[in-house]
């Protein structure tokens, strides 16, 4: 027990030094130790890689790290996500139907994707059908993917100060458009804030994944109680 919590620890700090270091051989290899090993990759991600990512994007936002710096950051964080995917995926819930749909992507303007992915994995092992619309999605599309597919839930990531406007736009069309009623709306990423949820009128809000999946599950039994 003792000797497993030093591994997870140890390994965690090897994925948050890999990204660090800009280095996306290590971070893989780190990762591979990891499945092997059989640590908790979710615990992996959040208290390694992660870690490891928002200090660079602190020293980014310091003027101490160079925007390709950043970008082989983000490459590191990629593909050992790749690799513990499987992992956490081997964890998934074998329903005979999905807990909901949910209808998930980065606002238009922003291609800041890890996040939402690692939001997508979780709740699809937690159960829930997720339609990933990618990242930059424009305003209208997740409106046309609402129409189309009615979801239970439609999930949206900002990490720009500057594209977070865009949730409250999407919110304000679904109203348009009659369709707000029928799907209840989660958001999440860095700048995003409980007010903010608020604010926009949002349903929900989550600061990291696995908060993400318990809002997603509220959310869908006050769906079933109306
Ligand atoms: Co960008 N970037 N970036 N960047 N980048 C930030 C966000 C920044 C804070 C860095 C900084 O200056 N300190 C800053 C934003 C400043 C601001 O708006 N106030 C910034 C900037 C300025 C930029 C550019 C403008 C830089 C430039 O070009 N000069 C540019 C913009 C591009 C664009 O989108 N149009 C840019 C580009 C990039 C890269 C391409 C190099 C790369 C992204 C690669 C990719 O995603 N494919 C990148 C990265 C990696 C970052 C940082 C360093 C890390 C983001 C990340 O992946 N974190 C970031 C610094 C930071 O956030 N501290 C930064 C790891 C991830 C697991 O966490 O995404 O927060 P996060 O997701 C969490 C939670 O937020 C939550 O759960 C997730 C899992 O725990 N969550 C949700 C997220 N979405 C959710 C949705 C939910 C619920 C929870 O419900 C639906």
């Amino acid at each position: 027990m003792q000797r497993m919590q030093e591994m997870q620890e140890r390994i965690q700090n090897s994925l948050r030094d890999a990204v660090l270091n800009y280095d996306v051989d290590a971070a893989t290899k780190a990762a591979q130790e990891a499945v092997e090993v059989g640590v908790d990759p979710v615990k992996a991600i959040e208290d390694g890689l992660a870690k490891g990512m928002k200090i660079v994007g602190d020293r980014f936002g310091a003027g101490d790290a160079f925007l390709t710096e950043l970008m082989v950051a983000a490459e590191a964080m990629k593909q050992a996500m790749v690799v513990l995917k499987p992992a956490i995926s081997k964890s998934a819930k074998k329903l005979k139907e999905p807990l909901g749909k949910v209808v998930i992507g980065t606002v238009e303007g922003d291609i800041h994707d890890i996040g939402k992915n690692l939001v997508g994995t979780m709740l699809t092992v937690a159960g829930f059908e997720v339609i990933d619309l990618g990242a930059d999605v424009p305003t209208e599309k997740f409106i046309e993917k609402t129409r189309e597919i009615r979801p239970d839930i439609l999930g949206m990531s900002a990490l720009l100060t500057t594209t977070m406007g865009k949730m409250g736009e999407v919110i304000r069309t679904l109203e348009k458009e009659g369709l707000r009623g029928d799907v209840k709306v989660l958001v999440g990423g860095a700048p995003v804030s409980q007010e903010w949820a608020r604010e926009i009128g949002a349903d929900g809000y989550a600061t990291e994944a696995l908060e993400a999946v318990e809002v997603a599950r509220e959310n869908l039994t006050k769906a079933v109680s109306h």
